[in-house]
């Protein structure tokens, strides 16, 4: 049965943001339905492996990394764009005038690359300083109008916070559209708990007792792509956890481009999402890379590990 009686993404769009943000996100969809099929054909297309080269982050850079990486600068570089932060570029890149700062993971979850469901993700900010950033002037999370992903998975869904709402879509490859199909998203009561319980030994007391609250009496789901465990945390409940540990005293997942847009879709649908203390929202960031902890999803999971986690010891 043909889509064509649910919402194309560009109606939904349609005054419900600025026009140079709706052209964003349609770009971000183009781009994200190209890398669909890039993912779709990558053994026949010699896009699995590495390229031999590391990122900024010194992970060994994927080719598809590099592939989605480039993918999303073509597709975003358009008016309306002033800089570029990527995970995969050391440095922002200036496109010249314009209001937004779009900070994207091109491919979330790459140690699943040709194996399990892998994704991208988007933050679109206002009211960066001009020039590329360093900090000088931090920001935070609550500066983003947009904030998305994608899972490439069957469906493939982009997730989308607009106007303090979250809607879901799928794609099409049929006519090659993004049609709503989950609107109106709301997070539910917890019922699965996705954390790395291979890093316990690396958990300070605090943290220990959090994770152990904020998981009381759910089940594990743990995917190792951040974009599939909280789709489940929005879809069926649950809490989404990566708190600091020794091997990453500041925590890993990274503040532009993965924490703060999952942040940004956890609260407009009714969740929380937080560092152990505060909403990361209000956490300033300073450097392009700058990372941090995260635990979001249903309040009373969030709740719970904030609460144990500032128990003296
Ligand atoms: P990669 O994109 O480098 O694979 O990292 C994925 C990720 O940022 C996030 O998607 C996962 O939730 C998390 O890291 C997995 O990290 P661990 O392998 O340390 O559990």
């Amino acid at each position: 049965m043909p889509s064509s009686h649910l919402p194309t993404l560009g109606a939904f769009l349609d005054g419900r943001v600025p026009a140079g943000v709706a052209a964003i996100v349609e770009a971000f969809g183009d781009a994200s339905a190209a890398l669909r099929d890039a993912l779709a054909t990558a053994p026949l297309r010699d896009l699995l492996g590495a390229t031999g080269e590391t990122n900024v982050q010194e992970e060994a850079t994927a080719k598809l990394d590099q592939y989605a990486n480039d993918l999303f600068h073509r597709s975003l570089a358009i008016p309306g764009v002033a800089q570029l932060i990527s995970e995969e570029d050391a440095l922002p890149v200036v496109l010249g005038g314009g209001d937004y700062t779009v900070c994207f993971d091109p491919l979330d979850g790459s140690s699943n690359i040709g194996v399990a469901p892998v994704g991208s993700v988007i933050g679109i900010y206002t009211g960066f300083p001009a020039g590329p950033f360093d900090g000088a002037t931090p920001v935070t999370g609550r500066q983003m109008s947009v904030a998305g992903f994608v899972v490439y998975g069957l469906p493939t869904v982009m997730v989308l916070a607009t106007g303090g709402q979250v809607d879901g879509f799928a794609f099409d490859p049929e006519d090659r559209t993004w049609r709503l199909v989950f609107p109106g998203i709301r997070a539910q009561r917890a019922k699965y708990s996705s954390i790395n319980w291979m890093y316990r030994d690396r958990w300070s007391p605090s943290v220990v007792r959090a994770v152990d609250a904020a998981s009381h009496g759910l089940r594990g789901r743990y995917s190792g792509s951040m974009v599939e465990d909280v789709l489940r945390v929005l879809m069926s409940g649950g809490v989404f956890l990566y708190p600091e540990d020794s091997a990453s005293p500041g925590g890993k997942l990274r503040m532009l481009y993965e924490i703060c847009p999952i942040g940004l879709i956890m609260e407009s649908a009714g969740g929380a999402a937080i560092d152990g203390n505060r909403a990361v929202l209000d956490v300033p960031v300073t450097e392009p890379h700058q990372r941090g902890p995260l635990v979001a999803g249903a309040v009373e999971a969030v709740e719970r590990y904030r609460l144990a986690y500032s128990t003296p010891d």
